[in-house]
Protein backbone atom coordinates (compact mmCIF):
# COMPACT_ATOMS: atom_id res chain seq x y z
CA UNK A 1 0.00 0.00 0.00
CA UNK A 2 1.10 3.06 -0.46
CA UNK A 3 0.58 6.70 -3.33
CA UNK A 4 1.65 5.01 -6.63
CA UNK A 5 0.15 1.20 -5.75
CA UNK A 6 -2.87 2.33 -3.96
CA UNK A 7 -6.08 1.39 -6.15
CA UNK A 8 -9.73 2.28 -6.37
CA UNK A 9 -10.54 -1.06 -5.32
CA UNK A 10 -9.00 -0.23 -1.81
CA UNK A 11 -11.98 2.43 -0.81
CA UNK A 12 -14.40 0.65 0.00
CA UNK A 13 -18.33 1.71 1.95
CA UNK A 14 -18.21 0.98 5.75
CA UNK A 15 -21.57 0.45 7.57
CA UNK A 16 -21.26 2.01 11.08
CA UNK A 17 -23.96 1.46 13.58
CA UNK A 18 -26.92 3.44 13.95
CA UNK A 19 -28.28 3.45 17.58
CA UNK A 20 -31.99 4.20 16.59
CA UNK A 21 -35.23 4.70 19.10
CA UNK A 22 -38.46 6.05 18.46
CA UNK A 23 -36.91 9.63 18.88
CA UNK A 24 -34.18 9.43 16.02
CA UNK A 25 -30.81 7.97 15.36
CA UNK A 26 -27.36 8.82 16.59
CA UNK A 27 -23.97 7.41 14.43
CA UNK A 28 -20.45 7.30 16.29
CA UNK A 29 -16.86 7.97 14.96
CA UNK A 30 -14.66 7.49 17.51
CA UNK A 31 -10.80 7.93 17.02
CA UNK A 32 -8.95 3.94 17.43
CA UNK A 33 -12.32 2.56 17.72
CA UNK A 34 -14.08 2.49 14.22
CA UNK A 35 -12.45 4.59 12.04
CA UNK A 36 -9.11 3.42 10.62
CA UNK A 37 -6.88 6.47 11.11
CA UNK A 38 -6.75 8.89 13.50
CA UNK A 39 -9.07 12.01 12.42
CA UNK A 40 -7.42 15.70 12.95
CA UNK A 41 -9.97 17.47 10.86
CA UNK A 42 -13.48 17.59 10.09
CA UNK A 43 -15.34 19.53 7.05
CA UNK A 44 -18.51 19.45 5.65
CA UNK A 45 -19.62 20.93 2.44
CA UNK A 46 -23.20 22.19 1.61
CA UNK A 47 -25.24 25.00 -0.66
CA UNK A 48 -23.83 23.28 -3.47
CA UNK A 49 -25.50 24.64 -6.86
CA UNK A 50 -27.47 22.12 -9.09
CA UNK A 51 -25.33 20.65 -11.23
CA UNK A 52 -21.84 21.49 -9.67
CA UNK A 53 -19.48 19.18 -8.67
CA UNK A 54 -16.36 19.86 -6.32
CA UNK A 55 -12.88 17.92 -5.63
CA UNK A 56 -11.27 17.12 -9.28
CA UNK A 57 -8.14 16.44 -7.27
CA UNK A 58 -5.89 13.91 -5.72
CA UNK A 59 -4.20 13.49 -2.26
CA UNK A 60 -0.61 12.44 -1.37
CA UNK A 61 -0.72 11.38 2.14
CA UNK A 62 -4.51 12.05 3.39
CA UNK A 63 -7.10 9.19 4.60
CA UNK A 64 -10.78 10.14 4.19
CA UNK A 65 -14.30 8.91 5.04
CA UNK A 66 -17.04 11.05 3.49
CA UNK A 67 -20.45 10.89 4.76
CA UNK A 68 -23.82 11.87 3.33
CA UNK A 69 -24.55 13.71 6.37
CA UNK A 70 -28.07 14.36 4.54
CA UNK A 71 -29.29 14.29 0.71
CA UNK A 72 -26.88 12.23 -1.32
CA UNK A 73 -24.19 12.52 -4.39
CA UNK A 74 -21.79 10.27 -6.40
CA UNK A 75 -18.50 10.31 -5.96
CA UNK A 76 -15.88 8.98 -9.04
CA UNK A 77 -12.77 7.23 -8.22
CA UNK A 78 -9.89 7.19 -10.52
CA UNK A 79 -6.32 5.53 -9.39
CA UNK A 80 -4.86 6.17 -12.87
CA UNK A 81 -5.63 2.49 -14.20
CA UNK A 82 -9.27 1.98 -12.59
CA UNK A 83 -12.39 3.71 -12.44
CA UNK A 84 -15.11 3.40 -9.06
CA UNK A 85 -17.91 4.92 -8.83
CA UNK A 86 -19.90 5.16 -4.66
CA UNK A 87 -23.28 6.17 -4.33
CA UNK A 88 -23.44 8.07 -0.98
CA UNK A 89 -27.03 8.68 0.82
CA UNK A 90 -26.85 7.35 4.42
CA UNK A 91 -25.63 8.78 7.17
CA UNK A 92 -24.71 5.35 8.70
CA UNK A 93 -22.46 4.56 5.63
CA UNK A 94 -18.68 6.19 5.24
CA UNK A 95 -16.63 5.98 1.75
CA UNK A 96 -12.52 5.43 2.64
CA UNK A 97 -10.67 7.38 0.51
CA UNK A 98 -7.32 6.34 0.45
CA UNK A 99 -4.02 8.50 -0.89
CA UNK A 100 -3.25 8.43 -4.57
CA UNK A 101 -6.68 8.65 -5.58
CA UNK A 102 -8.33 10.99 -8.27
CA UNK A 103 -12.04 11.98 -6.55
CA UNK A 104 -14.87 14.31 -8.14
CA UNK A 105 -18.30 14.51 -6.12
CA UNK A 106 -21.65 15.27 -8.61
CA UNK A 107 -25.21 14.97 -8.51
CA UNK A 108 -25.59 16.66 -5.33
CA UNK A 109 -28.96 16.63 -4.30
CA UNK A 110 -31.09 19.77 -2.98
CA UNK A 111 -29.53 20.43 0.54
CA UNK A 112 -27.34 17.72 0.82
CA UNK A 113 -24.26 17.76 3.05
CA UNK A 114 -21.35 16.18 2.48
CA UNK A 115 -19.29 15.55 6.22
CA UNK A 116 -15.33 14.55 5.98
CA UNK A 117 -13.06 13.32 8.35
CA UNK A 118 -9.74 13.64 7.58
CA UNK A 119 -6.67 12.57 8.67
CA UNK A 120 -4.50 15.53 8.87
CA UNK A 121 -4.77 19.29 8.79
CA UNK A 122 -4.88 21.40 5.44
CA UNK A 123 -2.08 21.22 3.42
CA UNK A 124 -2.01 22.59 -0.04
CA UNK A 125 0.93 21.08 -0.73
CA UNK A 126 -0.81 17.30 -0.41
CA UNK A 127 -3.08 18.04 -3.11
CA UNK A 128 -2.38 17.41 -6.64
CA UNK A 129 -4.97 19.66 -8.75
CA UNK A 130 -3.97 18.76 -12.36
CA UNK A 131 -5.18 15.33 -13.83
CA UNK A 132 -1.61 15.10 -15.93
CA UNK A 133 0.26 15.73 -13.07
CA UNK A 134 -1.80 12.91 -11.11
CA UNK A 135 -1.14 10.50 -13.74
CA UNK A 136 2.55 11.45 -14.06
CA UNK A 137 2.68 10.82 -10.31
CA UNK A 138 1.05 7.55 -9.92
CA UNK A 139 3.84 6.30 -13.17
C1 LIG B 1 -11.90 16.63 -0.80
C2 LIG B 1 -13.29 17.08 -1.04
C3 LIG B 1 -14.31 16.05 -0.71
C4 LIG B 1 -9.47 25.30 3.48
O1 LIG B 1 -9.02 26.45 3.69
N1 LIG B 1 -9.37 24.33 4.43
C5 LIG B 1 -9.85 23.07 4.25
O2 LIG B 1 -9.74 22.22 5.16
C6 LIG B 1 -10.46 22.75 2.99
C7 LIG B 1 -11.01 21.35 2.73
C8 LIG B 1 -10.55 23.73 2.04
N2 LIG B 1 -10.06 24.99 2.29
C9 LIG B 1 -10.18 26.01 1.25
C10 LIG B 1 -9.27 25.81 0.05
C11 LIG B 1 -10.04 26.42 -1.09
O3 LIG B 1 -9.77 27.81 -1.15
O4 LIG B 1 -11.51 26.00 0.73
C12 LIG B 1 -11.50 26.24 -0.67
C13 LIG B 1 -12.19 25.11 -1.42
O5 LIG B 1 -11.37 23.94 -1.28
P1 LIG B 1 -11.36 22.80 -2.40
O6 LIG B 1 -11.37 23.43 -3.75
O7 LIG B 1 -10.24 21.88 -2.10
O8 LIG B 1 -12.78 22.11 -2.15
P2 LIG B 1 -13.39 20.75 -2.70
O9 LIG B 1 -14.78 20.70 -2.23
O10 LIG B 1 -13.16 20.61 -4.16
O11 LIG B 1 -12.54 19.60 -1.99
C14 LIG B 1 -12.69 19.36 -0.62
C15 LIG B 1 -11.34 18.96 -0.01
O12 LIG B 1 -10.36 19.98 -0.31
C16 LIG B 1 -10.84 17.66 -0.54
O13 LIG B 1 -9.85 17.17 0.30
O14 LIG B 1 -11.59 15.48 -0.94
O15 LIG B 1 -13.62 18.30 -0.39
Amino acid sequence: MGFKSNSVFDCKIYNITKIKNISGSITVLQNNKNIPFEIKRIYYLYDVPSGESRGGHAHYNLNQYLVAASGSFDVDLDDGNSKKSFFLNKPDQALHIIPGIWRSIRNFSSGSILLVMASDFYLEEDYIRTYSDFIEEKK
